[in-house]
């Protein structure tokens, strides 16, 4: 036993039951215990050193993916306190590792961070991890603790070496716990995406990312922008065109609340606006979000009108034409963020609407009359997205009125609905070509499973707006068979089919109908495939016959697995399978449709930022970032399903 633990006391018994009770419970901590959950305990120490960056005092932060799945997370601040901590009498380095809820601020004061759903520090990751080394540069001096076995001390904060006078700093290395998480294999690129947030989100902080289970020798990679948003916004617009040459930028502050935004307009049609709390992607928006919204509605409207583009008996220009084609970032810094909604992902502080309004709109304003050029493009282009909104919105009544968007019933013979009514067990599956549909359509369980066969290609909706999009028959088909109908009209309860499945073939062709079917998902109903009601079919790429065996296989991968699980004597017939519309019926039901043997793949958005950025690469204007990204992403199909 060691010095720790011959004395046990009150306080470090409550320690340890409260790192027991984060590893009976992880999930109430930490979210998941899957591949996310794992990730999130970088982050988690991440934090503390973008705190301190956020404080002043650190300009650069490394994270090392060490052999073996541990992680390295350096910062050149001021380093940990290493005195005694006051309240818990061990060391304030210990007190941080160990005690619940002492990761952030012990006086308040600052940004903290981690305000958002699991703002927990450090002593879960410990709680959560097979062993962890904390070292501390302070003093010229280097201090060192080590935990183990979820947080349980095995060596007390000590002096372990000098070092440089000026050097400061805390390093901290942390092997996540087995038995806790589904896997300990750390993502490189998970990782990289946010690193590379973060140095967009902090102007003038460097961050690297490196990985070493390899053995190659690699300095990794950097990040750092001096332009911040500004840097965001161009990055997010390189494979779109924009359609004016600065990247607007405001900057304002109040109360020790810091209020930032960047914006530039597009040739395309969907918006990109993301907006962040301390560094907190806040989907669901909330005040910073909605002062910026209004005030560039207000300041549009107000300088069309002045200018007389917007004559006087025209309708004024809504939130939704301004922000066509928009690419924004609303950044946020608040010392007491109020965190709402049931994921936590809207910012719910009042006194922040006004800030942005008035950061926004007296920017705004300033910039429209200075550059007359850039304004009559931005206005004109709003224009043209009010008229093609009237246009939409004649096309869907027209629709409506003649029925053929809300009432299933005359689908001119596409459509093979099924009996059941309930939503909760039907599923549809979108099908490529004619062939394949005829065949699917004599498998399928008809009480439950509707089968819509796609013709060709589907419209690009990237490059098209909602009004042509509308006037194409396949998508108004789509449209009429989920029933949710869209844009304001857009009704998640609606929709009438559990699953939507996209079943193609495992080719590039259906690679190419998938990414199309799901960026019109994404773009028109993205609370679909926000709350997983999107899957993609796996259609098997090998059969493998031995005796009356018959085997399917995804991949080569489980081809090879499945023949090396086989009796080295038995004799086997591997035949490649061709497309959908080669199989006959019973095949396709056996390999894509019936229930109890077909593989379905779930696609999720985690990440909007990214498949934003991904949609925008593959379906956009822009070529070469389109060729480099399939050079860059080789099984570019995998990328989209992000
Ligand atoms: C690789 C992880 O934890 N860096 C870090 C943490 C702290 C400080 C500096 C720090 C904060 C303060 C004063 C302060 C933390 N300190 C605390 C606490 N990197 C990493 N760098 N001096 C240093 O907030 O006043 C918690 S985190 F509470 F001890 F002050």
């Amino acid at each position: 036993m060691d010095d720790n633990n011959l004395h046990y006391n009150e306080g470090d018994i409550q320690v340890l039951e409260g790192l027991e009770a984060v590893r009976k419970r992880p999930g109430m901590y930490i979210g998941t215990t899957d591949v996310k959950g794992l990730h999130h305990l970088v982050w988690e120490i991440v934090d503390n050193s973008i705190d301190e960056a956020l404080a002043g005092f650190c300009n650069h932060i490394e994270v090392i993916i060490n052999k073996g799945n541990s992680i390295t997370v350096k910062d050149n601040g001021r380093g940990i306190p290493v005195g005694i901590h006051p309240k818990t009498g061990i060391s304030t380095v210990e007190t941080v590792y160990t005690v619940l809820h002492a990761g952030g601020k012990f006086g308040g004061g600052g940004y903290k961070v981690s305000g958002g759903l699991h703002g927990v520090g450090a002593s879960v990751v410990n709680a959560l991890s097979k062993w962890v080394t904390v070292t501390v540069y302070k003093n010229a001096k280097i201090y060192e603790a080590k935990f183990e076995n979820g947080g349980k001390t095995v060596q007390s904060l000590k002096e372990i070496g000098d070092c440089e006078p000026n050097r400061t700093g805390t390093t901290v290395t942390f092997k996540p716990d087995s038995d806790i998480f589904d896997t300990d294999i750390f993502d490189y690129e998970t990782l990289k995406i946010r690193i590379r947030e973060l140095a967009f989100l902090n102007k003038g902080l460097s961050l690297t990312i490196r990985d070493d289970r390899d053995d190659e020798d690699t300095t990794g990679e950097t990040f750092m922008y001096e332009g911040g948003i500004t840097e965001y916004v161009r990055y997010l617009n390189q494979s779109k065109t924009p359609i004016h040459n600065d990247i607007i930028h405001f900057e304002g502050e109040e109360d020790g609340i810091v209020f930032e935004v960047a914006m530039q307009y597009n040739s395309g049609y969907s918006e990109s606006v993301y907006s962040f709390v301390n560094n907190i992607n806040t989907h669901d928006g909330g005040t910073h979000e909605e002062g910026v919204r209004r005030a560039l509605t207000r300041v549009i409207n107000n300088y069309a009108r002045k200018a007389n583009i917007l004559k006087e008996k025209d309708e004024s220009l809504t939130g939704e034409d301004v922000k066509e084609g928009l690419t924004m970032i609303i950044s946020c810094k608040h010392p007491n963020p109020q965190f709402e909604g049931q994921t936590k992902g809207r910012l719910g502080n009042s006194e922040v609407r006004k800030l942005a309004d008035s950061v926004f709109s007296k920017g705004f304003e300033r910039f429209l009359m200075e550059n007359p050029d850039e304004a009559k493009i931005i206005v004109e282009k709003t224009m043209t997205a009010a008229r093609a909104r009237v246009a939409a919105k004649n096309a869907r009544e027209l629709s409506r009125r003649k029925g053929d968007l809300d009432v299933v019933s005359n689908f001119g013979g596409k459509l093979e609905d099924c009996k059941e009514k309930d939503p909760s067990v039907c599923e549809i599956f979108i099908v490529e070509g004619d062939s394949a549909g005829g065949s699917a359509v004599k498998c399928r369980n008809s009480m439950t499973q509707a089968i819509l066969p796609l013709r060709g290609k589907i419209l690009n909706v990237e490059k098209a707006r909602m009004d042509r999009a509308l006037s194409n028959e396949e998508i108004r088909t789509i449209i009429t068979a989920f029933g949710t109908g869209i844009g304001d009209n857009f009704d998640l309860t609606k929709l009438r089919y559990n699953k939507i499945i996209i079943m193609t073939d495992a080719d590039v062709d259906g690679a190419h109908i998938r990414v199309l079917l799901l960026t019109l998902f994404y773009r028109f109903f993205r609370p679909i495939v926000e709350t997983g009601h999107v899957y993609a079919a796996q259609p098997p790429l090998f059969c493998i016959k031995h005796g009356k065996v018959r085997k399917y296989v995804l991949d080569e991968k489980e081809r090879d697995a499945y023949l090396a699980s086989l009796n080295p004597n038995t004799k086997y017939e591997i035949f490649r399978m061709k497309g959908l519309g080669e199989m006959d019926a019973e095949e396709l039901n056996e390999t894509t449709m019936d229930i109890n043997t077909r593989v379905l793949r779930r696609i999720t958005v985690d990440d909007a930022i990214a498949a934003d950025e991904a949609f925008s690469m593959l379906m956009g204007e822009e070529v070469e970032p389109r060729r480099l990204f399939i050079e860059q992403n080789a099984e570019f199909a995998k990328n989209v399903d992000i």
